[in-house]
């Protein structure tokens, strides 16, 4: 980690420099898997960085999901290992899509439901529809990978998904093309068990910890753009959020 060529020859600001060598320190093995990383104050002196520099790399790597922090023990490699927990953001608005791709994993889907239906009567409050109107219907299994990560089911109003077939990938980009971009939401985490159904699609056993998260997402001008409701697996998430003191 003698920073030596290396800080000269990587681009980008220390810490991202510290980050990058730190995830060629994992992959070539010298932080094993599963081991721990050298404690902040000694990477520091390693490398003759400041700390705030190396926890600011560190902490990239918690975000990426390379990196666990446990309490009083420090920094561990969690490296390549399949049953990795990532961290989510609960103080930004984000799709799957880009959550996957901001940790270098691959965003996959298989889908349970498309298409246009008969709203049920939650859907009608949720979405605030008229009667007679029909609702757009995606249920994905989203994988991150080859790993199901949660069970995603979104209804929208027709007017702003017309062609529910259209999306095979991201919602949100298929939403910000026609400029329908959600940019506020709000969501409500329960603790649930989940039911043999839900468990067998997320590759878990019946009863195994999960979330369920009600998310309703709005445009600027107040109108809801998507109603979805979610299950994710317990033992993959950490949420995280930034707390300030109320005035
Ligand atoms: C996130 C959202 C979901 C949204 C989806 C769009 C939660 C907790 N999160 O998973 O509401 O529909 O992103 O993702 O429900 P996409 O653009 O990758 O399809």
């Amino acid at each position: 980690l003698d920073p030596g060529a290396w800080m000269e020859t990587m681009v980008g600001p220390r810490y991202v420099r510290l980050r990058k060598r730190i995830e060629e320190g994992i992959a070539t093995g010298v932080f094993p898997n599963d081991g721990p990383l050298p404690p902040e104050r000694e990477l520091a002196s390693l490398t003759h960085l400041s700390r705030v520099t190396v926890r600011k790399a560190i902490q990239e790597l918690v975000e990426k999901g390379i990196v666990v922090q446990r309490q009083g023990a420090g920094s561990f490699v969690t490296g390549t290992e399949p049953n990795r927990r990532v961290e989510q953001s609960l103080s930004r608005l984000t799709s799957f899509t880009e959550d996957m791709a901001r940790r270098g994993l691959e965003s996959r889907a298989t889908w349970l439901e498309k298409g246009i239906f008969f709203p049920s009567p939650q859907e009608v409050v949720a979405l605030a529809l008229s009667s007679g109107d029909s609702v757009a219907r995606l249920a994905r299994l989203r994988l991150a990978g080859d790993r199901p990560m949660a069970i995603e089911r979104a209804s929208l109003p027709l007017d702003i998904l017309p062609d529910p077939a259209s999306v095979n990938t991201s919602l949100y980009e298929v939403l910000e093309a026609a400029g329908n971009h959600p940019v506020r939401a709000l969501q409500k985490i329960s603790a649930i068990n989940l039911d043999a159904e839900e468990a067998g699609l997320l590759g878990l056993d019946p009863n195994s910890a999960g979330l369920k998260i009600e998310r309703t997402s709005y445009l600027e001008n107040g109108r809801v753009v998507e109603y979805t409701r979610s299950t994710y697996r317990g033992d993959a998430y950490d949420f995280v959020a930034e707390l300030r003191l109320a005035n």
